[in-house]
């Protein structure tokens, strides 16, 4: 299966995020990358498409701010990451903002998240990749794996968040609909739930928006991804959230996964968009599931009979040396 990747994306590496009241070694690291690349082989490295496809789908205040906000947080004098200290929960939304901690705030969902000099590179060249594995699967390839990182699921139109900036996997099934697919189904089989890609379609018919996460009355991100929430207006019933609890292994995970599937195979898609992270890993350091390696063989063989083109996205996964062996073996299932 073609793997796409680009070098540009594995300088972005954020020094800490905000854990438990304190400063913590960042999670999200580039040697997840490099494990990736070193299981699976020769990557291609993606074709640029420009802004528009990202524009899509992000709010251009967002993107315009994702791109300076490291170099304003330099000109303020300051050092290192850059991260916001105040977020606008229910204030007013009207003021024009100019001080980088203002714009942090507004454009941002948690403190876990860093800008640094290499994030917007790191971020275009994880979107590009997600287009170009697109491309592949538009020109006649059954499937196509993007290596995104950063990682795409938690950032929403004009949020980051979640180790996330661009939502990978939102900018490709966009760009699929644009390309002419009429209905586009997105399954998010990451360990946290997709916040910002169930965001972005939320009131939409055309993308079905389907994941199987930690439980959010226990987990991050806590404020999405609840058993009862499926969509607003022409959007009600296009998403699909299935909570499932820690400990959670292989045979009741793939009873919910049926659920999902089944719900997709009803909706009917041209295309599939597959939003993979390997945080379900029973030894994932962050997350709370018992799914073992050779799980996942059986997770994508079941993905597989869907038997639609399908665009397979990288989202989490946090225990670097399985990492590249856990996506070997989801990859082989498909
Ligand atoms: C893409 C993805 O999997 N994002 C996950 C974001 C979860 N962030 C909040 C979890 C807090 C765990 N902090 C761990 C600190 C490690 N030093
Ligand atoms: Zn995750």
């Amino acid at each position: 299966m073609r793997m796409i990747f680009d070098p540009r994306q594995i300088a972005h590496a954020p020094a800490l995020e905000m854990h438990n009241g304190g400063w913590t070694a960042h999670a999200e690291v580039p040697g997840r990358a490099a494990n990736i690349l070193a299981a699976l082989g020769e990557a291609s490295v993606p074709v640029d498409h420009g802004l528009a496809p990202i524009t899509a789908v992000h709010d251009a205040g967002y993107v315009a701010f994702l791109e300076a906000a490291h170099d304003r947080w330099l000109a303020a004098g300051r050092e290192g990451d850059a991260v916001g200290y105040i977020w606008p929960v229910a204030r007013r939304r009207d003021v024009p903002l100019d001080r980088i901690d203002a714009l942090l705030g507004r454009y941002s969902m948690d403190a876990g998240t860093p800008i640094t000099g290499d994030t917007w590179d790191a971020s275009y060249w994880a979107a590009q990749s997600a287009l170009t594995a697109l491309d592949a699967v538009l020109a006649g390839e059954r499937t196509a794996f993007a290596l995104c990182r950063p990682p795409g699921h938690h950032a929403g139109a004009d949020y980051l968040g979640g180790y996330c900036y661009l939502n990978n996997a939102a900018i490709a099934a966009q760009a699929a609909r644009d390309a002419g697919a009429e209905r586009v189904a997105i399954l998010d089989v990451d360990y946290h739930h997709g916040n910002g890609t169930q965001d972005i379609f939320w009131d939409r018919d055309d993308v079905f928006f389907a994941s199987l996460h930690g439980d959010p009355r226990i987990d991050y991100p806590f404020y999405w991804g609840h058993a009862d929430e499926r969509g607003e207006g022409v959007g009600d019933g296009a998403t699909l959230n299935l909570p499932l609890p820690h400990g959670t292994t292989i045979a009741p995970y793939l009873a919910a996964l049926d659920q999902a599937l089944t719900a997709i195979r009803d909706f009917a898609p041209d295309m599939l968009i597959v939003s993979f992270g390997a945080d379900t890993y029973e030894a994932d350091p962050i997350s709370h599931f018992a799914i073992r390696t050779q799980d996942y063989v059986e997770i994508a063989g079941a993905i597989a009979k869907l038997a639609l083109p399908s665009v397979i996205v990288m989202e989490g996964g946090y225990a670097v040396e399985a990492l590249g062996v856990n996506v070997a073996e989801f990859l082989s299932g498909f």
